[in-house]
């Protein structure tokens, strides 16, 4: 199943994206829900599957986190499950996040989607990323604040919530429809009746977890070894001062670090690495490279798993935190470019040694498969 999405970007970008939230009717006409409740559901009694179960009950809100071994206990109204980066187990609906990919990967988080009981929602929150809000079977109404500083609490330790705040969007959602919330606007949705939604989250990184990861790299690499020298060092009148001279001379020594050539491989690395765990599931046995080319030859077209980041930045390619690089013009530009290739398309590549070893090697770590 394949998702058109009728937004013209150029004006969205200009007049909406990290500026206002937005309504948008029917930006996926006839849509058709690539999950049932059921089956987000039997995601959620999985290990490996971040979710939550977030209800309102007379003794206050509730949260219960997965995996889940049932359902039998909920009551008819008043609840959400909600299941996080569904696009890595779900390969029908990772297809929702297609249209999306038009704002860059490397700016795409995950794509959580809920069921809601009627009265079911998390209550009036913000979150600190881009979310696009799609409306799948039924109704919810949406209500959505302006970005004025709300304080935040919390009536859970697991729940953060705002204030009641003044709606600026307050509007029931159809399927089909899509609301898109920039970060600090706070919102909350109540279902009219059971519903899905699926929100297709975009994550900045902040400066302190940028400052964090490329330290981390530093460290590993062994880099920034070189000690702060002073072969002019003077007299000075008071021998508890820093010069100012001498703090900009240390301050070099950081911003030296992370203007250097090792900033871009490690930004490569640090992006391409996805938050949520991968279904990677390495082949048994692996796969010989003529069984690769044979597999080709038969037309057999060759899927990337779900959430897998792959990013191009420089001349480098970067896959789940690791760089790559290729002789051959093109091969992982491929690769980054199309999350299913077929084999004509490898076609021009897949002659060179270079390439079909590193294709079953990246086959055999389990980034991608063959259909089927
Ligand atoms: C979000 O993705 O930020 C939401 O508020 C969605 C919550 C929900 O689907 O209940």
């Amino acid at each position: 199943m394949s998702f058109e999405l009728a937004i013209d970007w150029p004006t969205f970008l200009a007049t909406a994206w990290q500026k206002k939230p937005v309504v948008i009717r029917q930006a996926f006409r006839d849509f058709q829900d690539p999950i049932s409740p059921d089956e987000l559901a039997g995601l959620a009694m999985e290990n490996e599957v971040d979710s939550r179960l977030v209800s309102q009950t007379a003794a206050g809100w509730q949260v219960a986190h997965g995996p889940f071994s049932d359902f039998d206990h909920l009551s008819e109204s008043h609840w959400s499950l909600l299941v996080q980066a569904v696009n890595h187990w779900h390969p029908a609906a990772a297809e929702l996040m297609q249209p999306f990919r038009a704002l860059s990967d490397w700016r795409m988080d995950d794509l959580m989607i809920s069921f809601s009981v009627p009265d079911g929602g998390v209550g009036p929150h913000l979150d600190q990323y881009d979310v696009f809000i799609i409306q799948g079977a039924g109704r919810r109404r949406w209500r959505v604040g302006n970005n004025d500083v709300v304080a935040q609490h919390s009536p859970h330790p697991d729940l953060l919530q705002v204030a009641p705040f003044e709606a600026i969007i307050d509007e029931v959602l159809e399927p089909g429809d899509l609301v898109y919330i920039p970060p600090g606007f706070p919102h909350e949705g109540y279902s009219l009746e059971n519903s899905l939604n699926y929100s297709v989250g975009f994550r900045a990184p902040s400066g302190k977890e940028l400052l964090s990861g490329f330290a981390d790299y530093v460290l590993a690499q062994e880099l920034g070894s070189r000690r702060y020298q002073d072969p002019t060092l003077g007299l000075r009148d008071n021998p508890a001062s820093i010069l100012t001279e001498e703090a900009d001379s240390l301050r070099a020594m950081i911003s030296g670090l992370v203007d250097s050539e090792d900033f871009t491989p490690w930004l490569g690395e640090f992006l391409s690495q996805s938050r949520h765990e991968l279904d990677i599931a390495p082949p048994q046995p692996a796969y010989q490279e003529d069984e690769v080319r044979d597999a080709l030859e038969e037309g057999t077209p060759l899927h990337r798993i779900g959430g897998l980041k792959v990013l191009q930045l420089a001349s480098h390619t970067f896959i789940n935190g690791e760089r790559f690089s290729s002789t051959v013009p093109g091969f992982l530009n491929l690769l980054a470019t199309t999350t299913e290739i077929d084999a004509e398309q490898l076609s021009p590549f897949i002659e060179e040694n270079s390439v079909l070893t590193q294709l079953t090697g990246l086959i055999n770590a389990g980034y991608w498969h063959f259909a089927g």
